[in-house]
């Protein structure tokens, strides 16, 4: 059947009105039995036989109109049941199934988590429950009875208000609930366990008083409140930002400890990694927090961008995707500091989504064709997706954005649309023509634009040129002019200088439109520094070759934060590129007085200025270097940087770090991440400088912490920086907190991207520690996901072994989770860009996986589409 494509979509040829799931756990006896109100779809084919999807299902049996058909008219494998020749009217079809929650290690559809059963059903899960037409355009109203030991699962959820519940003989009982809202089977939900929860109570702008529910962990009640803290303010924000209110009476969250991604936004209904709930000042870093506020609310979010409006087919997941990442990207920057959360997404975006178009799995925001939907829950998705919406609001204005959001609430409530769809509504309230712009979702690869500027005295005119090119991409040899909005601004001796374009008073935004074009500024009357891209106004790659003393200006004046940001970063880069070209020259004394000069003035924005300090990391220089890279000369010109920063700058840098200890016990709040995160900074640099007392000072922050962040931090700088002092702190880490996994998981995660040639052994030897398991995601991502996509060095070892571990132990988790075998491969996403005998390894470790007999179709694809 695979692969699918766009191009062949097809209206289901049937509708289903209701469903009423009756699911009975048992052990590995548990029984689902299926009535669906079936009819012809008049936009479908007539007489078409209704093919329901299925997966690893065991059939019982099936009654049309409560009669059993005869065995001619009907086929049941544990792939689809098909009913040959349906009634051409409305029918009731009820199917009966068997399942073993316990044996399903896929995590999708029905399975068992530690503390409860509970469901996956996104994307093609809810097929592995029961047979149905699952794509998300049939669109159904549920009710959902569950029944199960009350003993063992005194607990019982599903989507939706609870109508009715009720004990049974034999220790039973069982809960009935009902979803009123229209949805399709991926957004299903059942959980069924010993939960404790938290309750609280949200009013809507309206009045309506809806009932919140954190179900977590018995003994875990107690991490819940940050959780919760940011859901009121999440369901707050969308009625002011968006004016979308919630819908039904209850909203309950889940917190699960197996679980394949962060969190799933079913209706009335969030399951959640527990890792995205679960928060104390002891055991979460001021990361984790923000993970958790920006979940929390990107999966609320998701109720109206996804749930009362969801998508027609699965190439169009950007449609929610991208649009929630975008909401939750705006609300986090309305929680905190708006300069600092766009420096952190596009740092993300240029690590993550840069990376993957520049290789062999670059793929369209909207792709054309899959062969594993599961394979395109991917950056280019959900990122660049967000930064397509940025871009659209960014054109036509603030006002007409919202406008056109409003427009597509109230159009589209209650269906399953296209990106069409959705842009329309948006070249409707901004009055223009958004054909070419349609191209953000179509092209694939991440346009360059390059930048070229000249200053004439005479006519105090300041010439612009700016060209773009889209490099060709998988599928793509050749691409047209997309629309990129160009933010700028020219910078003088005492700041921004007020321009006229064409006559007119620049607003500070132009849109180019074509191969290249020439902008005239008039009025300049200095020899000014252009800002350009400012926020970050494209994703794209800007190529402008600034002279360092340029940079140094845009870094001490320029009006927008993100390109002060920038500037610092691109000379930092420089920097590096020279030390990893030419190791012995000496560091650019300038830059390092620069950073001496900011430190002074750092206290008045820590979270920026952490960010400032924040070197650029090795993917950020090998993405710089693009072809032949070399691991080792990276880390090498990386550490030349922070050495001669530390050796200069350690005075200066502790003493910051000493005027910003906290008074007062720990709050998560932005105000004291930003000051933790600069004081950590900072140390990070000073121990650069490989002086006793430094490491002395990073030791001691490590026994006397009273919260995660600084013990954490003091943790990693130990481990990163390879000194004897690493191995006792572990060892206590350890023994702190080994009751507690997540907290484990940092453990695993810091050991994991040490620097240094006997990782890849310690990374096999912890594979057999008792806190390891290779069936839990989150195990798995702390050890081996963070070897392989965060230990640069020691991953991509010039002798292959780090490639070859990888394999098996892609191997070895195929056979049980799929999903997150083939999410550990993309690790290998960039293995063209390295220099030739890495590359050898790399290739011959994918061949050998694509030769591996019974590799999932997730795996196979990832893997058939790297060595492409
Ligand atoms: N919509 C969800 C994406 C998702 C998922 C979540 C958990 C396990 C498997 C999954 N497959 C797809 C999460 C989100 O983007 O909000
Ligand atoms: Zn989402």
């Amino acid at each position: 059947v695979r692969p699918v494509r766009l191009a062949d979509y097809r209206p289901p040829d049937y509708l289903v009105d209701t469903v009423h799931l009756d699911i009975a756990l048992d052990g590995a006896a548990t029984r689902v039995v299926a009535t669906l109100a079936v009819r012809p779809n008049p936009k479908g084919r007539s007489g078409a036989a209704l093919e329901l999807d299925g997966d690893a299902l065991t059939f019982v049996r099936a009654e049309i109109d409560g009669a059993a058909p005869a065995p001619e008219t009907y086929a049941a494998a544990s792939d689809g049941f098909t009913l040959h020749r349906p009634p051409q009217r409305p029918f009731v079809l009820t199917i009966e199934t068997r399942l073993d929650p316990a044996s399903n290690t896929q995590l999708m559809g029905l399975y068992r988590t530690a503390s409860c059963t509970c469901t996956q059903c996104e994307a093609e899960g809810f097929r592995r429950i029961t047979y149905f037409l699952d794509r998300p355009d049939v669109l159904a109203v549920y009710t959902t009875r569950i029944e199960a030991d009350k003993a063992e699962a005194p607990v019982l959820l599903a989507n939706g208000n609870r109508i009715e519940a009720g004990d049974l003989p034999g220790g039973r009982h069982y809960a009935v609930w009902h979803d009123p809202f229209p949805k399709p089977s991926y957004l299903f939900a059942m959980v069924a366990g010993d939960l404790a929860h938290v309750a609280d109570e949200f009013v809507t702008a309206s009045g309506r008083r809806v009932r919140l529910e954190i179900h977590v962990e018995p003994g875990k009640e107690g991490r819940c409140a940050y959780a919760m803290d940011a859901l009121k303010r999440s369901m707050r924000w969308d009625e002011e930002a968006f004016g979308r209110e919630y819908d039904l009476d209850v909203f309950m969250i889940v917190a699960v400890s197996d679980f394949n991604m962060g969190a799933m936004e079913n209706k009335g209904l969030n399951v959640f990694n527990d890792k995205y709930v679960l928060a104390s000042p002891e055991t979460a870093t001021d990361l984790d927090y923000a993970n958790i506020e920006a979940i929390i609310a990107h999966e609320y979010f998701h109720n109206w961008t996804g749930n009362r409006i969801t998508c027609r087919d699965w190439f169009q997941l950007c449609l929610k995707e991208g649009l929630t990442v975008f909401r939750d990207q705006e609300f986090s920057s309305d929680q905190r500091s708006r300069a600092v959360k766009r420096i952190i997404d596009v740092r993300n975006l240029r690590s993550q989504q840069f990376a993957e178009d520049a290789g062999p799995l670059a793929h369209p925001v909207r792709p054309e064709l899959y062969n594993e939907i599961n394979n395109f829950y991917t950056a280019t998705v959900y990122e660049k997706g967000a930064e397509v919406v940025r871009m659209l609001k960014a054109l036509i204005g603030d006002a007409a954005f919202r406008a056109g959001m409003d427009l597509y609430f109230r159009r589209h409530d209650g269906e399953a649309v296209t990106i069409e769809d959705f842009i329309a509504c948006f070249a409707e309230t901004g009055g223009r023509d958004l054909g070419q712009f349609m191209l953000w979702y179509r092209q694939s690869g991440t346009p360059e634009v390059k930048a070229t500027g000249q200053w004439d005295a005479k006519t105090r005119t300041y010439r612009l040129e700016l060209a773009q090119t889209i490099p060709p991409t998988p599928g793509q040899p050749s691409k047209e002019p997309m629309v990129i909005p160009v933010r700028l601004g020219l910078v003088g001796a005492s700041g921004d200088l007020p321009l006229r374009l064409a006559g007119r008073p620049f607003d500070g935004i132009v849109a180019l439109t074509e191969p290249s074009r020439t902008y005239v500024f008039e009025g300049v009357r200095e020899r000014p520094v252009p800002s350009l891209l400012r926020g970050f106004s494209a994703p794209v790659k800007l190529v402008h070759e600034l002279e360092e003393a340029d940079l140094l200006t845009l870094f001490e004046r320029d009006s927008d934060p993100f390109n002060r940001w920038q500037a610092a970063q691109s000379y930092a880069t420089g920097l590096i590129l020279r030390a990893v070209r030419k190791p012995d020259l000496p560091i650019d004394a300038r830059f390092v007085a620069a950073i001496g000069t900011f430190l002074d003035d750092a206290r008045r924005d820590p979270a920026f200025a952490a960010l400032t300090l924040t070197l650029p990391s090795e993917t950020d220089i090998a993405r710089e270097i693009g072809v032949n890279v070399d691991p080792d000369a990276i880390f090498a010109g990386r550490q030349a940087l922070r050495g001669a920063i530390g050796r200069a700058l350690h005075g200066q840098l502790m003493r910051l770090r000493e005027e910003l200890a906290g008074a007062g016990p720990y709050s998560p709040d932005a105000a004291g991440a930003g000051r933790r995160a600069l004081r950590n900074a900072a140390l990070y640099l000073a121990c650069g400088s490989g002086r006793a007392e430094v490491l002395a000072a990073v030791a001691r922050q490590f026994a006397a912490a009273d919260n995660m962040t600084d013990r954490h931090a003091a943790l990693s700088i130990l481990t990163l920086s390879d000194v004897p002092e690493a191995e006792p702190a572990l060892q206590s880490f350890y023994e702190r907190y080994r009751d507690d996994p997540l907290v484990i998981d940092k453990w695993l995660m810091v050991q994991a991207q040490i620097p240094t040639t006997g990782t890849l052994d310690r990374v096999k030897r912890l594979m057999g520690h008792p806190a390891f398991s290779i069936g839990n995601p989150n195990r798995v991502r702390a050890l081996i996901g963070a070897f392989c996509s965060g230990n640069p060095t020691q991953f991509n070892r010039a002798d292959g072994e780090g490639f070859r571990f990888l394999a098996a132990v892609v191997l070895d988790i195929d056979g049980k989770n799929p999903q997150l075998a083939a999410r550990l491969v993309s690790a290998l996403r960039s293995w063209r860009s390295l220099e030739p005998v890495r590359r050898e390894h790399a290739g011959a470790a994918l061949r050998g996986l694509a030769e591996a007999p019974s590799l999932s179709r997730d795996v196979s694809d990832i893997v058939g589409r790297a060595l492409a």
